[in-house]
């Protein structure tokens, strides 16, 4: 009887331990507009699980897919006010708060994706980072989003010359605004879960997306002239709440950056295959991709950058970009 209580007690102390360790982890909410599966959505899971297991379960991750925490602008007021501690959205959005996000998203600032990743891999990527602090976040991680082009129901564009009177939902940034009107189009800004209705409706034409997006949001079911004009290679950004990652010991935040870090290789392998399934599938189900003539958009955005790029800080960096090669 007594061994039997002694090991009962031996029992108890254990699973208070159990007990204990299990409140002792930390869980990390992170959101996403995308479903699950979508490349960024499995950049993101794969940072968890290395953080999860670099911490001995300390921390986990847990992402919250298809925008169910909310479209990409409210998710950004989450996670500055620590709501949530995690979040993996376009860099657009950031552009009228983080001023040095504008330059990555200039039509055309980048010759090619080898040339943003060197950019966003090298000095400058780590000034667009550090000037997310003073917006109370830590920029963890730039991932793939590839190009974004013009899509509409209405006809398939060759030229400049077809976007005229064109109605464009276009991604939260007056940088896509200006653009959209430099080229003689309409633009609407609006949040991406209203997008398919919108064009469904006719309330607009079209909007603008790499591949993926197209797919994976269905617009290619409503918009099928798909036109290859790639006016942004604009990269996606993996950030953390401020006061969350400073509370985090020294040790822990290398553990974070580093898990970050890998998750890249990742998200980047991931998107590369994504993007060739997801046009195919949309050729099959019927898009029509045309190559537009492109000198005429590059020639066209010259407004764009009078109008944004006006200060010093700005002119430098685009003039830093463009000396990488
Ligand atoms: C996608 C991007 C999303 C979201 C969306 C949009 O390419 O991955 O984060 O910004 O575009 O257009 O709203």
């Amino acid at each position: 009887m007594l061994h039997f209580s002694k090991f009962t007690a031996a029992m108890l102390v254990a699973a208070s331990f159990a007990i204990g360790a299990a409140s002792a982890q930390t869980v990390l909410k992170s959101s996403d507009t995308h479903p699950d599966g979508y490349p960024t959505v499995e950049g993101v899971k794969y940072f968890g699980a290395l953080v999860k297991e670099r911490t001995a379960g300390r921390y986990a991750v847990e992402v919250y897919h298809s925008a169910q925490l909310g479209e990409e602008k409210d998710t950004i007021e989450q996670v500055r006010s620590g709501v949530i501690e995690l979040n993996r959205v376009s860099l657009a959005p950031f552009n009228g708060t983080v001023k040095e996000t504008i330059v990555p998203a200039l039509p055309y600032i980048f010759r090619s994706e080898e040339h943003m990743h060197k950019v966003m891999d090298g000095a400058i990527g780590d000034q667009i980072k550090a000037a997310f602090e003073p917006a109370g976040l830590v920029a963890l991680a730039f991932y793939d989003a590839g190009a974004r082009s013009f899509y509409n129901k209405t006809k398939p564009v060759n030229s400049v010359a077809d976007m005229k009177g064109l109605k464009f939902r276009v991604i939260q940034s007056d940088i896509f605004v200006d653009m959209v009107a430099a080229l003689g189009a309409n633009a609407t800004p609006m949040p991406y879960g209203e997008v398919y209705s919108a064009i469904e409706t006719g309330v607009i034409d079209g909007a603008e997306n790499n591949f993926p997006s197209y797919d994976t949001a269905k617009h290619f079911e409503v918009a099928k002239n798909y036109s290859l004009d790639q006016h942004t290679i604009l990269p996606e950004v993996f950030v953390m709440n401020k006061a969350a990652f400073d509370k985090l010991t020294p040790e822990d935040q290398a553990i974070f950056k580093q898990a970050a870090k890998d998750s890249v290789a990742k998200q980047r392998e991931l998107w590369a295959a994504k993007v060739g399934e997801s046009r195919k599938k949309v050729e099959a189900a019927g898009a029509l991709i045309t190559m537009p003539e492109k000198q005429g958009f590059i020639d066209a955005m010259k407004p764009v950058y009078e109008k944004h790029v006006t200060d010093d800080v700005l002119k430098k960096m685009v003039a830093d970009v463009q000396a990488v090669q």
